[in-house]
This record gives C-alpha cells, structure tokens and sequence, in this order.
C-alpha cells in the first residue's frame, strides 16, 4: 500500500524572513522574559499573550525540507503534497503580495522538484492583492509541474467565501482545474471560550474554533450558489470537513424550513448540500478518530477521503518519541473504520493519486 499525505505543512525560508521581520501577529521570535522559551512561532489571532497562547515552539520541522523527508521515512510516507501554513500570504500588503506568492510558489516548485518525486505542493494565492492579480497566479500554477492546487483560508479576499467578488477567481480555479484546499485559521472569536480559556493552552481553538470556522466558511459559500455557478469547483476540506459531515442534516433542514429563502434568497434548482459533498467536495482524513471519519465517510464517500496528517504541527509532546501519535491516530482510525482492503488503500493513497494526478 502506498500512502500520500495531502495535509501536511511548509513555512519556506523567504516566508521565515517575514516573519522573523515581525513584531505583530503572524511572528517569530523569542522572548526575553522567558528565554528556555527558544523561539516561538505566533500566528492565531488570540495567541499573543504571554500566557499558554503565546505562539509554540518553531524549529526546523517548520522549514527544512530535510526535515520534512525524514518524518515522511520515519511514518512510511511515500508522497507528501506540501502546502505553506497558515495563515498563509492574507495578511501581506496588497502592493507586495503577487510578487510575494510568485517567490514563495516558485521556491516550493523548485523543492518538489528536487525531491526525486516525493514532493508535490498546493500553492499559495496572494488573496490581499486584487482580483486579476489572484487570477494570474491561478493562471501561472496550473502550468508549474509539481502545483496540484491552492490552499486557501476561510477569509478569501478578507469578506468569507460568499463574497461575489471571489466569482472571477472561483471560474479561473474551475477552468484550470485547480483543486481547493480549504483550511481554517482564524477560528472563533475568543469571547466564546469565556475568561477561564488561558487555563486550556490551544485546546478550544484547536479542536473546535478551526473546525466550526471551517464549517461556517462552506456553508456559506454553498449557500450563496457558488457550487451552482461552478458546478465542477473541487474543494479539499480539511479536518475531514469541519463538522459538515455531521451538519449537513441540520442545515439542508434549516434551509427547508426557512420562509426567507423560500421567498426567493436561494435558487430552487440548487443543488444539496448532500450532492455537493459527493461531486464537488473531498474531505482529508484528518479527524483522528473512527468514529468522525466515519461520518466523513458516509458523506462524502470512501472514494473523496485522503489521508493527512498535518505535520509539523502536533508534535509528541516528549520531543525523543520517533513516532508521532497525531500519525498513527489517523491511519489507525482509517484501519479501524474502513472494512474493505480496496477502501483502506484509496483512502490511504489511492484517492489522491487519482485526484491529484500523482505518480506510482
Ligand atoms: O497548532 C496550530 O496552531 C495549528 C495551525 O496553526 N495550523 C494547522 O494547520 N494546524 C495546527
């Protein structure tokens, strides 16, 4: 069997300038009030305080390429598709970010290639810059050899992914046949987690601000008829869709029972949200667990699962364990999930090497 991990993360050395640049949120840099600290990446919103939220360590696994082949050995990885972390190029000027994007995609172009076919890459979008400039960069990956998509946040041009001026960018990311991947960043706000949230670390943003964030951004954008309008749009959601899966009930329900949009809010040739789960929606298999990627599953089929593991982030906590349980807990998941061989194999590299036009 071979495996394929589609979620798993870069910071490329000129994007490690930038943020070694910065003193405002996305940053890295130590701290002179507690330097056993070393030097601590900072990128969530809520995460720049100087409690259990400031940022977490950053180490090499963060952008040595090296680093990244050895933890694919160590986890029996065979192809990796490497996308820049979060939170990506949103946060850049407008004026520098299309030069910016070309650097970074261009920078990671040239590892995958040097990579002797184990490294494939979703690029990065410079999302801040306007519309045509975001349509060229589309325009300029779908021709770059190891580029199997975009990766993109929750935010889209800084309005959600309802906004209409996505539209130009969603036809020239279904023209160029483009997948999406889909990934939270920016989660709830904090005021949710209530004055007791500095005593939980990561715990509520991590587990649950991500994967509503996740939800509520392809609600909204299968809500505002984007799937309609770009019937073959394909978006990879990460952490197995959010809770879209399990949701998806609830709001086909909520969407029947409301007078509003049965007075004329939304097309009544849609198509549901069930049908746009099996043709225009993969889902990661990154849920950790058999009973969440089950229901990933029976939505979206066993043939739109692919397995990742977000690496370099969740390291073991004990720092000299080779073997990472935020890996094994998704493979084992898949193993204790998935009766049928045929099955466990699609999900495990089957499915992205199709959909991805993998080698092997
Ligand atoms: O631990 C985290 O903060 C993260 C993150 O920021 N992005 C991600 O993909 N996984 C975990």
């Amino acid at each position: 069997m071979s495996v394929i991990d589609v979620h798993t993360h870069v910071y490329p050395p000129a994007y490690m300038d930038l943020l070694r640049s910065r003193n405002a949120v996305p940053y890295v840099r130590s701290f002179p009030d507690d330097p056993a600290a070393g030097d601590r990446l900072v990128i969530l919103p809520a995460e720049d305080t100087p409690s259990t939220f400031r940022g977490r360590p950053i180490g090499p696994e963060y952008y040595d390429i090296k680093e990244k082949i050895s933890f694919m050995d160590a986890h029996g990885i065979d192809i990796s598709v490497i996308s820049l972390a979060n939170p990506w190029l949103d946060w850049l000027p407008p004026s520098s970010a299309s030069e910016t994007a070309r650097a970074i995609n261009d920078d990671v172009e040239r590892v995958c290639a040097e990579s002797g076919g184990r490294l494939y890459a979703f690029g990065t979008l410079p999302l801040s810059a306007p519309a045509e400039e975001v349509v060229a960069e589309v325009a300029r990956l779908s021709k770059l050899k190891h580029m199997r998509g975009v990766i993109m946040g929750s935010t889209g041009l800084g309005s959600g992914l309802d906004d209409p001026a996505l539209e130009p960018i969603w036809g020239a990311l279904e023209k160029c046949e483009q997948l999406i991947f889909l990934h939270p960043h920016y989660g709830l706000p904090s005021s949710v987690y209530g004055p007791r949230a500095d005593e939980y670390g990561h715990v509520l943003s991590l587990s649950l601000g991500f994967p509503l964030e996740t939800t509520i951004a392809m609600t909204r954008m299968f809500l505002s008829g984007v799937f309609d309008r770009f019937p073959n749009l394909n978006v990879l959601v990460a952490h197995s869709g959010g809770t879209l899966p399990f949701l998806a009930g609830r709001i086909e329900s909520c969407i029947a029972h409301d007078a509003h949009l049965k007075k004329g809010g939304i097309s009544k040739k849609r198509r549901d949200l069930w049908e746009v789960l099996k043709k225009n929606i993969y889902l990661d298999a990154v849920i950790y667990n058999e009973v969440g990627l089950s229901a990933a599953i029976a939505a979206s089929g066993a043939d739109r699962l692919m397995f990742g593991t977000d690496n370099p982030f969740f390291p073991p906590l004990d720092p000299e364990e080779p073997v990472w349980p935020s890996v094994t807990l998704n493979s084992y998941a898949v193993e204790g999930a998935v009766d049928k061989r045929e099955d466990r194999e699609a999900i495990m590299g089957d499915n992205a090497r199709r959909v991805l036009r993998l080698p092997g």
